[in-house]
């Protein structure tokens, strides 16, 4: 039960886990706090930090109302520890150990496999912010410049939850995961972040809402498996994180409704699909992001077939999608699931153990998810009655993991010559000249309620505040 729902914010890490009483942790959390900071100054977004930002802190795990609103500088931020609250009596949801009491603690056999997924987790979290770190300078509003920052603070909470994790139940190691977490760097040749999408530059603010609908919403599905999981407190943090991700979500999927709202806008007033000269961002550029960013973003679910996975849902860590909503025996020992693969020049289902398909049944279950936003994307598109329709990638297009690395697969989904490939490609994918006219578009409108040209206002403000609100007060 929510014994402890509200936050307890006389420790300089606001939590709801009683960490006073925790001294071990508390300390171990209190000597990480300085190399946070230095990395959120140091790697956060930068120009920014004396800013006050209108931000969103949660202050309770209660889905009624967890959050107050108020000015903040970023490095100010309480970053805190918030856990949902705990479920008397949580079973194991699936696996091997499937209706045995939830562990409170780090069940010892699958120590290793538990770490790596928390570490894993983990490291995305501080990438992102890495990754977006210059796009408060070409903000295309005050109330942009204040949803990147919001998503930013965010991450790094999310920062914070997973190494609570390590600090807390994995001791020495956990510490040491925790501190190597600060120092690798999205994109170093060096020290990179360990997942390839998070390597790649979020370099302008087309890219950053292709990224939070795409890429965060790997995350969404992520932390939805790992929510499922017998290990309780990461079970716990993930449900809360869901939570935060929700607003990612909606800066994602409204960032490019009002990208495809103003090309279509543009389309209307000029008579031509030709609108960069008007300074809009035409649908065929944003259909050539899209198939940059899910691409990239199919490939962090991992391998159609991998026993990693098989691992991770037999051990009980890593559940499905909706676990508890599934009906059958939430073991899969004899389950089939159909997974497409390459077959010669061709691409055909096949039917293989559910166990070891469980990163293509997430892929699906991804899939269908970002299908929905499409649609909205398009009724945009419909209602402006323009003939275009924004559509996802074949999953084997532009692929580096899995068995599509292997070959080049067009965006409807043929297998094609590497030839032709290299003929195409440029439709398919943004290309250097693409780039560059989107940075052209790349500047600061810092006048509250002013939008850039290629980017409709919002329908609404921020916590009812009304869209001309000054959400960041530049120092
Ligand atoms: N890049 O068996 P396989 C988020 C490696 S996003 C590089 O198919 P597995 C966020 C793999 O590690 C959510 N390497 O993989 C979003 C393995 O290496 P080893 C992040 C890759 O383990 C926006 C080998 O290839 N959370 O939160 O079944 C902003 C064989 O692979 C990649 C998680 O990902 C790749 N894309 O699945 C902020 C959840 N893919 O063992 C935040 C935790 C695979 O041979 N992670 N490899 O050395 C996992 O569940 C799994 O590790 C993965 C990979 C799903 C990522
Ligand atoms: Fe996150
Ligand atoms: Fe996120």
């Amino acid at each position: 039960m929510s014994d402890i729902v509200n936050v307890d914010y006389s420790t300089k890490i606001p939590n709801n886990v009683n960490l006073t009483e925790d001294r071990q942790v508390l300390r171990a959390l209190e000597g990480w706090h300085p190399g946070y900071i230095d990395w959120w100054k140091t790697m956060g977004p930068e120009g920014f930090q004396e800013a006050l930002v209108y931000l969103r802190t949660a202050v309770s795990v209660d889905p009624k109302g967890w959050a107050k609103f108020d000015y903040v500088k970023m490095p100010d931020y309480r970053w805190g520890i918030l856990l949902a609250p705990q479920e008397e009596g949580r079973k194991i949801p699936f696996g091997h150990h499937f209706g045995e009491p939830a562990w409170q603690e780090v069940p010892g056999e699958y120590r290793a496999m538990l770490r790596r997924l928390v570490v894993i987790q983990g490291d995305t979290e501080p990438a992102s912010v890495e990754q977006q770190r210059h796009l408060g300078k070409t903000a295309p509003s005050l109330y942009d410049m204040r949803n990147v920052f919001q998503v930013n603070v965010e991450e790094g909470r999310h920062l914070w939850a997973m190494v609570y994790i390590l600090q807390k139940y994995f001791g020495r190691d956990g510490r040491e995961e925790a501190e190597q977490l600060l120092q690798r760097r999205s994109g170093d040749a060096d020290k990179p972040r360990m997942l390839g999408a998070f390597n790649e530059a979020t370099p302008d603010w087309l890219s950053f809402h292709m990224f939070t609908f795409f890429t965060d919403r790997d995350g969404k599905m992520q932390l939805e498996s790992l929510a499922q999981s017998g290990f309780d407190p990461l079970s716990r943090t993930c449900r809360f994180m869901l939570t935060e991700e929700a607003h990612h979500m909606f800066v994602g999927e409204t960032g490019i409704m009002r990208v495809v709202q103003r090309a279509c806008e543009l389309q209307r007033e000029h008579k031509t699909d030709d609108i960069r000269t008007h300074g809009g961002i035409d649908l065929r550029t944003i259909q050539r992001y899209l198939n940059f960013h899910c691409s990239v973003s199919l490939d962090l679910f991992g391998s159609e077939i991998s026993t990693n996975a098989a691992n991770f849902y037999t051990a009980g860590l890593k559940g499905r999608f909706e676990e508890t909503k599934k009906q059958d025996d939430h073991q899969l020992k004899d389950a089939a699931y159909q997974v497409a693969v390459l077959d010669g020049d061709g691409i055909v289902m096949r039917e293989e153990p559910a166990l070891v398909s469980l990163n293509e049944r997430l892929r699906d279950d991804y899939v269908a998810d970002c299908a929905r936003g499409v649609a909205r994307w398009n009724e945009v598109i419909r209602r402006h009655g323009i003939d275009f329709e924004l559509t996802l990638p074949h999953r084997g297009f532009h692929r580096a993991i899995g068995a599509f690395g292997e070959a080049q697969v067009s965006p409807d989904g043929r297998v094609i010559s590497q030839a032709e490939w290299d003929a195409r490609h440029g439709e398919w994918l943004p290309t250097e000249q693409d780039k560059a006219f989107v940075q052209s578009l790349m500047h600061a409108v810092i006048e509250p309620g002013t939008f850039a040209s290629w980017i409709a206002p919002p329908a609404r403000g921020i916590n009812g505040q009304p869209v001309d609100f000054e959400y960041v007060r530049l120092g």
